[in-house]
């Protein structure tokens, strides 16, 4: 059985507290999906955001949608909110006085597009208006401070939402640092970032959440260690030297003289 990440006991054992709900741009509560596998809608090109394509839904997690642009590649999904400002239903961009765009690195010749956008759309399950959901407002500043934790898409596998922190703030901008990740995966972004939830989102909206990282010594204190193996000694105590205690015997190593010991070993003594 699933057992969501307990935030109550990290944010305790991390003597740290959580990013208030009112810093983020999200939802107070996460939207509704009704969108399906299969149905398509308009977004704007990530890679090109002054263009509206028409985009397939290819997976749907909690309230996040995979996307991929007819007519692009299967190496260039990306994901959007229900409630993002950069998607929309079929005919919301012709309706504003636009032109519905090939996307950047169209497969095929771009005089092929019109016709490829009419048999796209034929017959095609067009997501309905009424599932798309309105942005939310958002802060109108940075009340974000060093140290609150939060949940934070990891922008190299963004399927994935993880135990993060606020690691340095400046200005409009955030550094969002990953529990247990070493800054691997750390980048910086604006306050009013989509790709940033207040602790618990996941829990409340059916997202799976990625619990720290074990690669350094802050994830390495939460990991789970059953109650029969003691807990490891910390460096401070176990390697510092301890003036009371004899000195270690020499280190005797017996080397065959026939054998070679490489050119740091003198073998003729
Ligand atoms: N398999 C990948 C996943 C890394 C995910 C890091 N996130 C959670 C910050 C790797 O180990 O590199």
């Amino acid at each position: 059985t699933y057992q969501p990440f307990d935030w109550d006991e990290y944010l305790k054992e991390s003597n740290s507290e959580a990013a208030p709900l009112h810093c983020f741009k999200q939802a107070v509560n996460p939207p509704i999906n009704d969108f399906k596998v299969g149905m398509k809608l308009e977004a704007l090109d990530p890679r090109n955001v002054t263009s509206t394509c028409i985009a397939t839904v290819i997976n749907v997690l909690g309230p996040r949608l995979r996307l991929r642009l007819d007519g692009s590649d299967n190496k260039n999904d990306f994901w959007r909110l229900v409630d993002s400002s950069e998607i929309h239903a079929i005919g919301h961009c012709e309706k504003s006085g636009g032109m519905l765009q090939p996307p950047l690195g169209f497969r095929m010749n771009a005089s092929s597009w019109p016709m490829f956008l009419l048999k796209t759309l034929n017959g095609a399950e067009m997501a309905p208006a009424k599932i798309f959901q309105k942005e939310p407002l958002g802060p109108g500043a940075n009340l974000f401070v060093v140290g609150q934790k939060l949940e934070a898409v990891d922008k190299k596998n963004p399927q994935l939402i993880c135990c993060a922190t606020v690691g340095a703030v400046k200005n409009d901008q955030i550094h969002v640092t990953f529990d247990g990740w070493r800054g691997a995966f750390d980048y910086w972004c604006r306050y009013d970032s989509r790709d940033i939830f207040p602790v618990g989102w996941c829990a409340k909206s059916g997202h799976p959440m990625q619990p720290p990282g074990q690669k350094n010594h802050a994830g390495a204190r939460f990991r789970m260690r059953p109650a029969s193996i003691p807990a490891p000694i910390p460096p401070t105590e176990s390697l510092e030297a301890d003036t009371s205690a004899p000195p270690p015997p020499p280190i005797v190593i017996h080397i065959r003289k026939t054998c070679s010991g490489g050119p740091l070993i003198d073998t003729t003594q």
